[in-house]
């Protein structure tokens, strides 16, 4: 039974620093200047500007010559309501090996493969791995583990028309695709330009399962990016076995 005194988790709170209630934050941030005075008076303008007030740079570190690295520590006014935050949950049961195996023979009758890649420029692999080396993640087995899984790895940097190929050429029941690297949208511009040329090279009801994984996506991006699923950070390959498992048996089995 839940314990009547308990605060309510979904009741609007305000951040904790010292003591409850005390709306203090800590925040860093790179200004492109030289450190100095007026560095440090430039960074404590921005925190009041981003409604921290008061505002105390607790550190202050040069990064070469033209750049300074701050700590800012602060109050917010601002309270946070957690009953209207839009969150992925799961909705698929968590399978271990053993069920995502029979799952899989049970439905297809023959072996899911599986092909991953890190797409465009992206030389992030340890993530990719994490989820399909055997080694796995997090004390979790990877998908190469899995009997019934074929795990087709291409590694870092391939080409969206590449993967495709591949794709095609291993007959893929399911794509996975890392992206790692954030800078100037990367991770976005590559996913949407991954999902339209698997749009294009099948037939709707022929393309395999989409999905992409990385440490900065939204997981709530899944139909403005083109995918099936997005997995975040600290995923484990068990999640991932579990969903495709609970997509594709569904699937074929209906
Ligand atoms: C290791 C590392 C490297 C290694 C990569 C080695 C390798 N073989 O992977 C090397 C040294 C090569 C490297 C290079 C670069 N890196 Co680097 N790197 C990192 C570092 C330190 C760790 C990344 C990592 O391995 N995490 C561990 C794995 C397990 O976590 P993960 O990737 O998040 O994966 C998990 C989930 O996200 C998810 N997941 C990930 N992918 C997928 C896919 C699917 C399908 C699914 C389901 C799930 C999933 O599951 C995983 C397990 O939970 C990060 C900083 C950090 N601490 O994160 C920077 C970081 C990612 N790198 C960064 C940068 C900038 C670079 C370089 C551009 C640096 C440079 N100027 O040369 C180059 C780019 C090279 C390139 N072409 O991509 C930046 C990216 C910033 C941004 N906004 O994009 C970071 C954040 C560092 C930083 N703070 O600046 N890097």
């Amino acid at each position: 039974m839940s314990d009547p005194t308990a605060p309510d988790p979904l009741r609007p709170v305000v951040p904790y620093g010292d003591t409850t209630g005390d709306a203090m934050v800590q925040i860093s941030f790179t200004l492109p200047m030289p450190h100095s005075k007026i560095a440090e008076g430039s960074a404590q303008q921005l925190a009041n500007k981003m409604g921290m007030d008061p505002a105390l740079v607790v550190h202050a570190k040069p990064m070469g010559p033209d750049f300074t690295f701050f700590v800012v520590y602060g109050r917010v006014n601002h309270v946070v309501d957690p009953s209207i935050v839009q969150v992925v949950e799961r909705d698929y049961p968590l399978l271990t090996p053993k069920e995502v195996n029979a799952a899989v023979k049970r439905s297809l009758r023959r072996r899911l493969t599986v092909v991953g890649a890190c797409i465009g420029t992206d030389a992030h692999t340890v993530g990719i791995d994490a989820i399909l080396n055997i080694k796995g993640f997090a004390g979790e087995k990877g998908l190469e583990y899995y009997r019934e899984l074929k795990v087709v790895n291409l590694g870092a940097q391939v080409s969206v028309p590449q993967l495709v190929e591949r794709a095609r050429a291993e007959r893929a029941d399911a794509v996975l695709v890392s992206q790692v690297v954030t800078q100037r949208d990367a991770h976005l511009l590559n996913t949407r330009e991954m999902s339209a040329a698997f749009r294009e090279s099948y037939p709707s009801d022929k393309r395999p399962l989409l999905i992409v994984g990385g440490p900065r996506f939204d997981e709530n991006m899944a139909g403005e990016l083109g995918v099936d699923r997005v997995f975040g950070r600290g995923t484990t390959p068990g999640e991932v076995a579990s969903f495709i498992a609970h997509r594709l048996a569904a699937t074929k089995v209906a």
